[in-house]
């Protein structure tokens, strides 16, 4: 088996980022000595008399394990703060409380579907205006500032489903430049392979759901900032709207975080193997993953990524009816929404993630019926490669040709 190099098409995540997802956010008990993370699971504080308490009086407000796995999250994107939140799009909801009714939001066009139809659905009608774009082009990214005059930008690169790589250090000169406030969705990426806070951004969020999880077992979000200011009133949203994550769920993303590291080099890795392997399949009509040589923004991520982490679409080439038993026929993939397992997924976008945007814009933005998003798992690369050559082969032989 050819093995892809150890080098930046491959991953050089920061030597101690390693060690920061060992240990961000672990204490050792100091009543028992316990050296995994203590679950607490109260939801109320007793108090010495009213008001004074010991630095938690209710859950929703702050909770000790919700804590430590705050500490965490602050410390992998090292930010000054991290905010937990229910799930991904709670933490996106969250973010979208910093604005006001008349406001406008340019936004990625490419963006996670259920992140759109919360602008679209929920926001959009009590009064913000929001402006979908390709945000490839800093030029015309400027002029839309100048345009729109927004209050935020909403960005994810490499975004979903189609895997574009927006300029970050660029997009965040010109909202320097013109005032507004930058938000990244860094899910895709990883604190491990991508730092937006570092290259300019205000905010930085993720659905806890995907890789930090990593198992297909937590939903949950987080958010964080090293502003201040951002930080109080987030901090205040997440307890007076309150969409917090369970003690249990948290201390599973603390279990988790420990190995994100090493599960993102794994995840780079075979995502780079199973990525060449499409592109040299006939039944393959086109592949986008940022760390092949053919990716458009290929030296954008090799500059502004450290490993273009585990996501691989690619362009079915053949009939709906063969995708569909390609989809059936496969052995370790699961069809599945969601990303960042352990486990290999695969999704059909036009129909799952992304059913809910609208089928003119879909097919604007390449989300075509012959989509499939892959999520590459931590199992052999061959195994993964053999799985989909042998699904290929029962979806594309004999009479279905
Ligand atoms: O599912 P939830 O934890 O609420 O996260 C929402 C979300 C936010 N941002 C990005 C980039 C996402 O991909 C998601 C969720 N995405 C999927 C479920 C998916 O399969 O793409």
């Amino acid at each position: 088996m050819e093995q892809p190099k150890l080098n930046k098409r491959y991953m050089a995540i920061e030597d101690h980022d390693y060690t920061r997802a060992v240990h961000a956010g672990m204490k050792i008990d100091e009543s028992s000595g316990a050296v995994a993370p203590v679950i607490v699971t109260s939801t109320t504080f007793k108090q010495k008399a009213p008001g004074q308490h010991q630095g938690y009086d209710y859950s929703r407000a702050d909770n000790p394990t919700r804590e430590q796995l705050e500490v965490a999250l602050g410390t992998l994107e090292h930010a000054a703060h991290g905010l937990a939140f229910a799930s991904g799009l709670a933490a996106v909801h969250a973010v979208m409380g910093l604005l006001k009714s008349g406001d406008h939001v340019v936004a990625v066009d490419d963006v996670y579907g259920g992140t759109r139809r919360l602008f679209e659905k929920i926001w959009q009608p009590l009064g913000l205006h929001f402006h979908f774009l390709d945000l490839r082009d800093l030029h015309d990214f400027e002029h839309s500032l100048i345009e729109f005059q927004p209050k935020a930008v909403w960005l994810e690169s490499p975004t979903n489903p189609t895997l574009r790589v927006i300029d970050l250090q660029g997009v965040a000169r010109l909202t320097k430049k013109h005032n507004t406030l930058l938000v990244v969705d860094n899910t895709f990426a990883t604190p491990m392979l991508q730092k937006p806070l570092r290259l300019g951004a205000d905010i930085v969020l993720h659905s806890s759901t995907k890789y930090l999880s990593g198992h297909t077992d937590v939903v949950g979000g987080s958010v964080m900032t090293n502003d201040q200011g951002l930080y109080e009133k987030l901090k205040f949203i997440q307890f007076a709207a309150g969409a917090v994550p369970s003690p249990f769920d948290c201390y599973l993303l603390l279990r988790s975080l420990a190995t994100l590291a090493i599960r993102m080099e794994k995840h780079c890795y075979n995502a780079l193997a199973v990525a060449k392997y499409l592109e040299s399949h006939p039944r393959v009509s086109s592949v986008l993953y940022p760390g092949l040589a053919s990716h458009p923004q290929y030296q954008l991520a090799m500059t502004q990524m450290l490993g273009s982490s585990g996501m691989v679409s690619f362009y079915f080439d053949g009939t709906l009816e063969q995708l569909t038993t390609f989809f059936q026929s496969t052995h370790l993939f699961v069809l599945a929404e969601s990303l960042g397992s352990t486990k290999s997924l695969m999704n059909h976008p036009a129909a799952m993630t992304h059913a809910s945007v609208d089928s003119v814009v879909r097919e604007k933005l390449g989300i075509t019926d012959k989509l499939v998003r892959l999520s590459i798992g931590i199992e052999h690369p061959e195994d993964l490669k053999q799985d989909l050559n042998q699904a290929f082969e029962k979806a594309c032989s004999g009479k279905n040709l």
